[in-house]
């Protein structure tokens, strides 16, 4: 049923106001209890979202070059009107879908959530966007489908990073029937209420708040139901290092680096690491799909 997930965060904790009387009540607290409660400024500080300007120049779009000032620079030229997403494989109603003919059916709602990449870094976004799972059931998922595919478009000519075998092109990636379906999973189309910039996936990406950011597939074209767990790009440039389930977990660490902490981009006063949530925050709403699954071995 429309079961719609609730927001915990709201305008109400977003504001400069309520972030500011968040960070005077840590600091009075702090003042009490001294530096072992370090942890929880930090908390208080990551419901701050990040500015349109930290959001939208520092990015990774490794068509358009792997520096976080390369897709800002150079995504611009690829065009994204017309723009159609090919549904296909264990569909009802497989095709073409135009990116209006989307919007109009789809609705649009406010989400603040955590990004985290696995790079050790993270923000607050709040994007607009509608639930992955509305789509899916416009193309009508059929019985026996276990995982959805997805696809990045892949234009060589507008798209110069991809001159460079970084990555085999076009970015591809997967989630497993449940996670595509679970209500926190949905396809961006907006953030800060405008329509989302080239550099950050238009005119719509993927996003899997409680992975790390290199599940949110930017831009995508194709969507592609099947039985068989999908090949995904960093899987395949570098398996030990990228899974494909992803979920953040501070206790897993990545081959070269410990997952514990993060820096969130723009800290200010507070730019400091902050602990990484499990989950990346989301445990309490996703954990029940992962029950009896060793995280460590399916990381
Ligand atoms: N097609 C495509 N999608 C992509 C990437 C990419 O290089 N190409 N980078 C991923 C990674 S590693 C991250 S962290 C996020 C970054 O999203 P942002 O730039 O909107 O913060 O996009 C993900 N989606
Ligand atoms: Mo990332």
């Amino acid at each position: 049923m429309a079961h719609r997930w609730k927001n915990d965060l709201t305008h109400a904790d977003v504001t400069p106001e309520a972030a500011f009387l968040n960070r005077r009540h840590f600091m009075a607290g702090l003042a009490g209890v001294g530096l072992a409660s370090i942890a929880k400024p930090a908390l208080a500080e990551e419901l701050e979202p990040n500015s349109w300007e930290e959001i939208t120049t520092y990015n990774n779009f490794y068509e358009f070059g792997t520096g976080k000032g390369d897709p800002v620079q150079y995504a611009n030229l690829m065009k994204t009107d017309p723009w159609t997403v090919q549904i296909d494989g264990m569909v009802d109603r497989p095709g073409d879908y135009g990116f209006e003919q989307i919007m109009s059916e789809m609705t649009v709602e406010e989400r603040i959530y955590r990004f985290r990449c696995v790079e050790a870094w993270s923000m607050v976004i709040p994007w607009n966007g509608f639930e992955l799972a509305d789509l899916l059931n416009l193309a009508g998922v059929q019985e026996g489908a276990k995982y959805v595919g997805f696809e990045t478009l892949y234009r060589p000519e507008e798209m110069p990073g991809t001159q460079y075998p970084v990555l085999e092109w076009p970015y591809k990636e997967g989630l497993r029937l449940d996670e595509a379906m679970h209500p926190l999973t949905i396809m961006a189309t907006g953030i800060y209420g405008k329509p989302i910039p080239n550099q950050n996936g238009a005119p719509l990406r993927l996003v899997v708040p409680w992975k790390y950011g290199f599940k949110s597939i930017k831009s995508i074209v194709r969507i592609t139901l099947t039985d068989k767990e999908p090949p995904t790009s960093w899987n395949q440039a570098n398996g030990r290092e990228y899974g494909f389930y992803s979920n953040v977990n501070p206790e897993v660490s990545h081959p070269r680096w410990s997952q514990a902490s993060e820096r969130k981009i723009g800290g200010g006063l507070f730019a400091k690491r902050i602990p990484t949530l499990m989950f990346n925050g989301y445990e309490k709403e996703v954990a029940s799909l992962y029950e009896g699954m060793d995280l460590a071995k399916f990381y």
